[in-house]
């Protein structure tokens, strides 16, 4: 039955609209009326960045981090949400400039690792075991600036001491080819399970797989989710939706192309992604076209989507499907699929 899925999004997924070539288009929205309109929209998890969860932690300390991260916790049991996760932001302080855990200076790796720390915190404070790392800097403008092997090292190091700080953290590795680098050294889901198997518990390194991400590496999204989901390591995933080799767009889920979303929420479907609490999280933008009122649609739009497309998986002609097969008709199978989704 579609609807046993838990939905997820992050409180940037509502936004103002801003892009590198001009500014904010919609008024900002509250951090709590955002957390209202989760309900509303059909979501039970909120996605945190650890200063989503506390605006200027760089300025507190410690305890003052954890308290304030306590009273959002408080929020959300009101709202009757939970924090699927939280991700150490890494990529605006002026000392992540050249990277964080990568970063050719000491004194700034020394910073992420202190800022990786506060996040834990954070996410101990908000009932949540799980940390995403979208390592966003960790890659070169040019490839000469850091050393390919040391920048490998230097995460494992990183991901050793988040392993060590809670020895129930899970951690979840978005990787992502480019934007804002050139080249990342974590481009892809393959990269990132083969890094946590140089980490002292692998079993607690995985995967959180973004379909644009995906599709900028030029790879099909479902497959790198099979591959993700063979190694039990699919542990969430940001769907979406991208037209081609460009910017990261983080288009409504399905809004390019139908049936790559179709396989991508059929496999999860098949390999019952969720049963183990995981949540499906979306990473999607609104239009920069879209007004205020109207500017949650990509969210409501992208869930609605997933569901009718796992519906379509269901109702598939399995039996048909392993005839075809087993015949290597794939030239009927293709026309099966294609038809299926255009509803005959
Ligand atoms: C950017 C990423 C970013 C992460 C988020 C959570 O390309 O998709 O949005 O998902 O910061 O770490
Ligand atoms: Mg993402």
């Amino acid at each position: 039955m579609a609807g046993e899925f838990r939905f997820s999004f992050g409180p940037w997924n509502i936004h103002e609209g801003a892009d590198p070539f001009g500014p904010a288009v919609r008024d900002s929205i509250e951090f709590g009326k955002k957390l209202k309109m989760y309900k509303q929209l059909g979501f039970d998890g909120v996605q945190f960045h650890d200063d989503d969860a506390v605006p200027g932690m760089n300025e507190l300390s410690g305890e003052q981090i954890i308290k304030k991260a306590k009273q959002v916790h408080s929020i959300l049991d009101d709202e009757g949400l939970v924090a699927e996760f939280i991700a150490p932001r890494l990529w605006e302080d002026a000392r992540t400039i050249d990277g964080a855990y990568t970063s050719n200076d000491p004194s700034c790796r020394e910073y992420a690792r202190q800022r990786t720390h506060r996040t834990l915190d954070i996410a101990n404070a908000l009932d949540t075991k799980l940390v995403v790392l979208w390592l966003a800097r960790e890659g070169t403008y040019l490839r000469e600036a850091k050393d390919s092997k040391v920048a490998v090292d230097r995460i494992v190091e990183a991901l050793n001491d988040i392993l060590a700080y809670n020895p129930e953290i899970k951690v979840a590795i978005e990787a992502k080819p480019n934007e804002p680098m050139d080249h990342t050294y974590i481009p892809t889901t393959g990269h990132a399970i083969a890094l946590g198997l140089l980490c002292d518990d692998p079993s607690r390194i995985g995967a959180n797989i973004e379909s644009a991400h995906a599709i900028l590496a030029g790879l099909d999204p479902s497959d790198e989710m099979g591959f993700a989901l063979a190694h039990k390591k699919l542990f969430s995933v940001h769907l979406n939706d991208q037209n081609g080799l460009k910017f990261d767009e983080d288009k409504t889920f399905g809004a390019v192309d139908l049936r790559r979303a179709f396989n991508q929420a059929r496999i999860l479907d098949q390999y019952d992604y969720g049963r183990g609490g995981e949540f499906v999280g979306l990473d999607v933008k609104a239009m920069r076209t879209q007004k205020l009122e109207v500017s949650t649609k990509h969210l409501s739009n992208s869930r609605a989507i997933f569901l009718r497309l796992v519906e379509l998986a269901r109702s598939l002609d399995k039996n048909r499907v392993e005839e075809l097969i087993g015949q290597r008709d794939y030239e009927e199978l293709d026309m099966l699929i294609i038809n299926h989704l255009m509803g005959k």
